[in-house]
């Protein structure tokens, strides 16, 4: 089994992550590529980090949540492309301990989502508007790619590489067993070597032997020799991939879909556009459906809270997996053509079939027929009568207003599993 395959077995059974964009930018609120879409010099932005003091930070708060939402892993912004860090670093004074803060904000989520029981992960920006070495010349997302004087300014990005590694190495020095790297992210020239990642991955792999790293630092997940910086799950965003996603051999290759709970990532307090429980649920089901996991993203306000619409959708979504988390963990894709009424979801002989566009009359399970063993509904355990042609019976239209209701059918055991 390849080295990848073995270290995302935690992942691939995960399934279910919480994604945390927080920092400087919750303040103007107006989300987290405010800077670079109103062009703010780092002056104009000063302000924020001589005020940055999240009162109401609560990192057990957030776990909590998380957990409750059947969440098994996190990943939190220890610097985005602002290039403030949240944490204890010696190579810079834009963190939150010089802000007034006053506070290794990292260290605090590491202790309280490990004391939930839950995977820790650390997203971590390869662009960086702040470092006086990040280059802005040819730049169509810096924030003074307008500005001439600050373009021809002599940088030596060399020492904004070595910046970046000597980051990623206290990150993965200074707080015990990390899970996930996840970088983001390279474009344009801005990929690959630019940024050392061979060296860079070779280092991480020598503190964090178990760590699983993104596919952002600009290689390609391939059976034959990719980059070494290839990284261990592709990240699609804002996007569920029409089918898995696989390698050159058609072998399942792991994948993480990261969304937002509304339109923007980092704090917006005018984007109340929040996805319903239901579209998440489904959202889930149909990733797990293609072999994916999917990483669901909450932005904390200035004083450090998730705000409330994301903590009632976080709990509802909770409540579902409470009942049915059985036909998420673990699961993958089945070996079926995708139902009309739905999807499925298999582990080993169990079926799961999620019954999501529920239409008039029985519903009908193609190319099953002889190889139920029995079905039960997952949300309550009772019994579902499963009879020629191989279709559910009693099945009350039960949609009513709860969630996908789900048929756990257990399948004989010669089925391939
Ligand atoms: C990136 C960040 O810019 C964004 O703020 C957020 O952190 C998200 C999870 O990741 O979003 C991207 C990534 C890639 C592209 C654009 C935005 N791209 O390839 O054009």
């Amino acid at each position: 089994m390849n080295k990848r395959w073995e270290r995302t077995e935690w992942f691939r059974e995960a399934r279910f992550g919480m994604f945390i964009h927080w920092g400087l930018y919750a303040i103007p609120a107006r989300g987290e590529w405010v800077r670079s879409f109103e062009k703010l010099s780092n002056e104009a932005y000063e302000p924020y980090f001589r005020e940055f003091n999240p009162d109401r930070y609560d990192p057990r708060a957030w776990a909590k949540a998380a957990k409750a939402a059947g969440q098994q892993y996190a990943v939190l912004t220890t610097k985005h492309h602002d290039g403030f860090c949240l944490f204890e670093s010696e190579f810079t004074d834009y963190k939150a301990s010089n802000s007034p803060a006053q506070r290794d904000l990292i260290k605090e989520y590491v202790e309280a989502f490990r004391d939930e029981g839950l995977k820790v992960g650390f997203y971590y920006s390869l662009i960086d508007w702040h470092h006086d070495d990040y280059p802005a010349y040819g730049d169509r997302i810096h924030p003074m790619r307008d500005n001439e004087a600050y373009q021809n300014r002599p940088i030596q990005f060399e020492r904004y590489v070595d910046y970046l590694h000597a980051q990623v190495k206290e990150l993965l020095t200074n707080y015990g067993e990390i899970d996930v790297m996840w970088f983001d992210f390279s474009y344009d020239d801005m990929t690959g070597e630019k940024w050392r990642a061979t060296e860079l991955v070779n280092l991480i792999r020598s503190l964090q032997p178990n760590i699983i790293i993104d596919n952002r630092l600009g290689g390609h997940i391939k059976a034959a020799e990719p980059e070494v910086y290839a990284g261990d799950f592709y990240s699609p965003e804002q996007i569920l991939p029409p089918g898995g996603i696989v390698d050159e051999n058609g072998l399942n290759v792991p994948w993480e879909a990261c969304i937002t709970l509304n339109d923007n990532w980092g704090y917006h307090a005018m984007d109340h556009a929040y996805k319903s429980p239901k579209q998440v649920v489904r959202a889930l089901v149909e990733c797990i459906s293609k072999n994916g996991n999917l990483l669901l993203n909450v932005g904390p306000d200035a004083r450090g809270e998730i705000p409330s619409q994301s903590l009632e959708i976080l709990t509802a979504v909770g409540e579902w997996m409470r009942r049915n988390g059985e036909s998420i963990y673990g699961c993958g894709a089945a070996d079926l053509p995708k139902p009309e009424w739905g999807r499925y979801t298999q582990k080993g002989n169990m079926l799961y079939a999620h019954v999501l566009d529920r239409g008039i009359g029985p519903i009908y399970f193609q190319g099953l027929k002889g190889r139920i063993k029995k079905a039960r509904l997952l949300a309550d355990g009772s019994e579902l009568k499963i009879s020629m042609p191989w279709m559910a019976e009693q099945y009350s239209d039960i949609d009513s207003g709860a969630f996908i209701h789900l048929i756990g059918a257990e399948l004989p055991d010669d089925m391939d599993t």
